[in-house]
């Protein structure tokens, strides 16, 4: 137990150094968030048409706090749009007891009660010029309203965003905010997901990064992904990892695959990296992604990765060629 409080007291300093929390982060690289209406199909890249992530606000903050929706409508810049625009997306806020810690909340579906704990805000969204581009606010909301859970050593909010109707692909970010008005990051703050739907860069150069937590527990994992279109490689690096391929979807369909953790992985974050190819280049490349552990857990993603972004070590791996 004291472990884990020293552990995520580190967690907190890194955040703090790391200052930022925008949804996704600097080191992923990924430009946007994805969340299709329900009424597209799944070929479009996204397999469910919600996407849940949580925000953790450390226990030593105090003030308010705000989450900001970056182009929170379907419409107009950034969207990718399917005949006409008549997407509607609606973004529920949850904080209370069971907000993280419902089991239907840390899966990958919306079934069940993956809607736990008390509803503290919500908007619904269509095309609207007013916030293309632009930000939205939810909040104030006070930290102790979030679920308080003693391993993260702070207070968890969730935020869902559904695809109620239509066809069109809404994209957006998250900024979890002090301030009302502009970004300001909270302090020791961080977010995480254990799916992650997001928007690929088209520029073939860009590398988009996905930072699973391995613990104790884990064993092997067992990495998947849709809707990939075939776009290059998809790689994970470790600290004793040097570059694993993984296999890659093709369009419409998931495929996985297994791999052991290595001792010196555990509790630190692996480094899933989404390379695309130089040609034919593949455009507006939506793509979901999970992990899961030998338990059938999923890893969260956090979007400040814990213990910084991995480095592989030779010197780890040299060690174990005779293994
Ligand atoms: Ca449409
Ligand atoms: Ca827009
Ligand atoms: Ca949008
Ligand atoms: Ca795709």
């Amino acid at each position: 137990m004291k472990l884990k409080t020293i552990f995520f007291g580190c967690l907190y300093l890194i955040s703090t150094i790391c200052s930022a929390q925008p949804v996704p982060a600097g080191d992923e690289n990924i430009p946007y968030l994805m969340t299709f209406g329900n009424e597209a199909e799944t070929s479009w890249g996204d397999d469910d048409f919600s996407q849940t992530f949580f925000f953790l606000i450390p226990e030593t903050f105090k003030e308010p706090v705000f989450v900001r929706v970056f182009d929170p409508d379907i419409g107009g810049d950034v969207d990718e749009q399917n005949g006409t625009w008549d997407t509607r997306v609606t973004y529920s806020i949850y904080g209370g007891s069971i907000c993280y810690s419902d089991k239907d909340a840390m899966e990958t579906d919306p079934v069940g009660n993956y809607k736990s704990g008390n509803l503290l805000a919500s908007k619904t969204f269509m095309q609207n010029p007013r916030y293309d581009n632009n930000w939205y606010t939810f909040g104030p909301f006070n930290p102790t309203e979030g679920e308080f859970v003693a391993k993260f050593g702070g207070y968890v909010i969730k935020i869902i965003a559904d695809g109620e109707a239509g066809n069109d692909g809404n994209l957006y970010r998250y900024f979890l905010s002090t301030s009302s008005t502009e970004n300001k990051p909270v302090e020791g703050g961080n977010a995480f997901a254990f799916e992650y739907s997001f928007r690929m860069h088209d520029d073939p150069n860009q590398i988009s990064h996905i930072y699973p937590y391995v613990d104790d527990r884990t064993i092997s994992v067992k990495l998947s992904n849709f809707d990939w279109d075939m776009d290059g490689f998809i790689r994970t690096v470790s600290i004793a990892r040097r570059g694993q391929m993984s296999k890659i979807s093709s369009d419409n369909s998931w495929v996985s695959d297994e791999f052991k953790i290595f001792d010196e992985e555990k509790n630190t974050s692996l480094d899933i990296q989404f390379i695309k190819k130089k040609t034919p280049p593949v455009k507006n490349n939506n793509v979901v992604v999970n992990v899961r552990n030998q338990y059938n857990e999923l890893l969260p993603f956090y979007v400040l990765p814990i213990g910084g972004v991995p480095k592989y070590k030779y010197s780890i791996n040299a060690t174990r060629v005779n293994e």
